[in-house]
């Protein structure tokens, strides 16, 4: 990065609000993701709650998931896949692409399923950076890595998550509103929307109105999904609304909106469908805004 880059990034630590996006700090995110690059991979929800298994299975199907999730209980490897889960955790954490990328290798190898690495692991740790960068622990740098690292893993297992072989159910146009640059979130959601047999055409970040105007044109979508994932982005989900209303295009598709500050109360605020929380509720939204589940 360049100095004026590094300059960036130490006027965006510096500036102690989370719930304002200043100019420099999103021109700072923008040269660090850059640098680092584009994280073309998408997450899901809380990991380790009781009802994910029944929630995961609920959305694919059990003889399916039973090749998501693999063996977390192969007695001879259970101590290393315990291992594997934690050092997975940690380098993230630490953002080191390298050992993330050898030791999702292995958990594979070992049996252990992607979703099982996914949901105990790499959002997790994801979850973690967000509580330190929250307290002050960690800056936009550490973010940008272990996003960065959680990249490495995502490039082994999204095609492991997505692949299903079936024929399209629907399809979703899906970006991230204009502002922001968040995507794991985004992305991990059109995972699970592929891998549930959707197709899914992927807008990317800071997506102009003009660009879903567009998509919608081009693409004809069931359903057009928003992320926005900082409280100051949160917004255009109205103006994009309005936005396709004016284009006379709102009654063609369902609107559904997500990230992390978003809330049900939120989305119908905004004039949206639907809200989700997490990628297994995106997908089991979807189905039921199209009719596909009760
Ligand atoms: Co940023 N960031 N970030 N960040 N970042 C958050 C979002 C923040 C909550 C951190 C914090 O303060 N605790 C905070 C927002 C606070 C707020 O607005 N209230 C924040 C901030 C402040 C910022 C900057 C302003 C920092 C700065 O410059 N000072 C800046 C803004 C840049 C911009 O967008 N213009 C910034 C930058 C970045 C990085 C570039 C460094 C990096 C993004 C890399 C990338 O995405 N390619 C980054 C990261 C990594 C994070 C955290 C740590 C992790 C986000 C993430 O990927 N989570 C995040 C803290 C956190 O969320 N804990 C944070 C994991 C992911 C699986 O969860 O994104 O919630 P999530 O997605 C979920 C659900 O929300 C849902 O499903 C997903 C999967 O389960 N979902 C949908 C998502 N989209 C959906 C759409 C749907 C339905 C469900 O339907 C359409």
């Amino acid at each position: 990065m360049t100095a004026k880059g590094w300059a960036r990034v130490r006027a965006a630590i510096r500036h102690e609000e989370t719930d304002r996006v200043p100019t420099e700090n999103i021109l700072a995110a923008v040269d660090a993701t850059h640098e680092f690059g584009v994280y073309p991979f998408k997450l899901v929800p809380k990991s380790r709650t009781p009802d994910q298994g029944r929630l995961l299975e609920e959305t694919y199907g059990s003889i399916k998931m039973g090749r998501l999730i693999g063996s977390r209980l192969g007695e001879a490897n259970m101590s290393r896949q315990e291992e594997i889960l934690d050092q997975l955790y940690e380098h993230t954490l630490d953002g080191e692409v390298e050992p993330v990328v050898e030791l999702t290798q292995e958990g594979l190898e070992l049996g252990m399923g992607p979703l099982v690495l996914l949901f105990e692991a790499l959002i997790p740790s994801l979850e973690e950076v967000g509580r330190l960068f929250e307290s002050g622990e960690y800056f936009v740098p550490e973010m940008l890595v272990a996003a960065r690292a959680m990249q490495g893993a995502m490039e082994i297992l999204k095609p492991l998550i997505a692949e299903t072989g079936a024929k399209p159910i629907g399809k979703f146009v899906m970006g991230t509103v204009k502002g922001d640059i968040h995507d794991i979130g985004k992305n991990l959601c059109n995972i699970m929307l592929e891998g549930a047999g959707f197709e899914l055409i992927n807008l990317g970040v800071n997506v102009p109105p003009e660009v879903f105007i567009e998509a919608i044109k081009e693409h004809q979508p069931d359903v057009l999904g928003m992320s926005a994932f900082l409280t100051s982005t949160m917004p255009m989900f109205k103006r994009n609304i309005e936005a396709i209303e004016k284009a006379g295009l709102r009654d063609q598709m369902k609107i559904i909106v997500g990230g992390a500050p978003v809330t049900q109360e939120y989305a119908d605020t905004v004039g949206a469908d639907g809200y989700a929380p997490d990628a297994n509720s995106t997908v089991r939204l979807t189905k039921k805004l199209l009719g596909i589940i009760e």
